[in-house]
């Protein structure tokens, strides 16, 4: 059965709940035959990461997925309510929407898709219902994740063989492509996605006198402007500062598969918030996370969370590479020296690479999150016509 499907996405701040839906809706319909609305409240940001998009039309095919602007208290009652709707992060639907959905004949198979993170009690709430009261509607709440008892991670089918197969070939014409000189030899190369970080500072200056020469590419926003004012020299996107051993590139905002290649071509990548997290485990290089910023200290809880579940085999590896990681994310995010932690995290790279290999076969078993959000919808599905069979007998 060919389904319908709609995903409604705000964009709350950043690139990661679009960046993810877009992920999660053209896999959908590429993967599964689904059709698929994806409704976006901020058409700018989209365009950033696909310029396909176009700020001014309210409806638009972008390859296999039909895209709609939306907004909140401008909605037409009218719209059509499909088989499956999908709420990104609770972003909360149109009111006369909902309505549709609960005088639909078969109501559609609601879900919630949350933000990710390894903390424990997320296997206990993945894919618990949350009947809605005076109506045939249930929102249920899928939860990407670690652990088989989770939604898993985004993966298309496609992309550990065409990591596999972007060789130093593949990669020296990437560079190529983005205008920057090929690799010299001994030279180390690091992508740069952060957040406000009081940890960049010393970092950049351990980077500048060091004995190895560094190229870190900073990408478009925080951590462009933070080079910029630390090193006290304008960086716009394409222009390039050495400093001793550090060369800095600033890229420009790169397409999606674009960023991806970035991570594949690096040696080391610093990554943030959700989805270059997950690009970055897949990408099979050692990484470093700074997650998105949440008060009360949250994001240090699902850090932890995250380093307990990545680094349970580590001691198997080595004695003191666990360490090394942890120490060097945890003073990335503010807890220690930044300066020794990476010193000891750098000596460690083919290490922490394997490290690395053996984490994403792990990671690869858990199927992927559009493949296993599918599955669940179906068995939502069944479950229903069982009950509606036995109701009616
Ligand atoms: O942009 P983010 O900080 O998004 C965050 C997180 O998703 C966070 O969990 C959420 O709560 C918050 O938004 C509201 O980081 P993230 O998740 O890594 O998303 C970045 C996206 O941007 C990702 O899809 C990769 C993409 N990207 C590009 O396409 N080109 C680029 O040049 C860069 C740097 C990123």
């Amino acid at each position: 059965m060919r389904r319908r499907w709609d995903i409604f996405c705000a964009v709350v701040d950043n690139f990661g709940d679009i960046g993810i839906c877009w992920r999660l809706a053209q896999q959908l319909a590429d993967e599964r035959a689904a059709d698929v609305r994806l409704w976006v409240d901020d058409l700018a940001a989209f365009a950033r990461l696909n310029p396909a998009v176009s700020v001014a039309d309210d409806r638009q095919q972008i390859g296999l997925v039909e895209v709609r602007h939306w907004s909140r208290d401008r909605f037409d009652p009218h719209v059509e309510v499909p088989d499956v709707v999908i709420e990104a992060f609770a972003c909360e639907l149109p009111p006369t929407y909902v309505e549709a959905m609960s005088c639909r004949q078969l109501a559609p198979v609601w879900i919630n898709l949350e933000y990710l993170s390894a903390e424990e009690w997320v296997e206990g709430c993945h894919q618990l219902a949350s009947p809605r009261p005076q109506s045939s509607l249930s929102k249920y709440f899928f939860f990407p994740g670690f652990t088989p008892q989770t939604g898993g991670l985004l993966r298309e089918r496609e992309l550990l063989s065409q990591r596999a197969a972007f060789d130093d070939h593949a990669a020296s014409e990437f560079w190529t492509r983005l205008g920057i000189e090929p690799r010299r030899d001994g030279e180390l190369r690091v992508s740069l996605f952060c957040y406000e970080n009081i940890a960049l500072e010393p970092l950049l200056k351990v980077w500048q006198s060091g004995s190895e020469a560094i190229t870190v590419f900073a990408t478009s926003g925080f951590a462009t402007q933070q080079c910029a004012r630390l090193l006290d020299h304008p960086l716009e996107p394409g222009t390039k500062l050495q400093q001793g051993s550090l060369t800095i590139y600033a890229l420009p905002f790169l397409t999606q598969p674009d960023y991806d290649r970035l991570l594949w071509s690096c040696d080391v990548n610093f990554v943030r918030g959700e989805d270059s997290f997950v690009r970055a485990q897949w990408a099979q290089l050692p990484f470093i996370w700074q997650p998105y910023p949440q008060s009360e200290e949250t994001h240090l809880t699902k850090l932890e969370a995250f380093l307990e579940r990545y680094l349970q085999s580590a001691a198997a590896e080595s004695p003191s590479l666990g360490a090394a990681i942890s120490q060097c994310w945890q003073a990335w995010n503010g807890r220690g020296d930044i300066a020794a932690a990476w010193l000891e995290f750098s000596n460690q790279l083919p290490l922490v690479e394997r490290h690395q290999m053996a984490w994403v076969s792990q990671l690869d078993r858990l199927g992927d999150l559009s493949n296993n959000l599918a599955d669940f919808v179906e068995q939502i599905e069944r479950r229903r016509l069982v009950t509606h069979h036995s109701s009616a007998l």
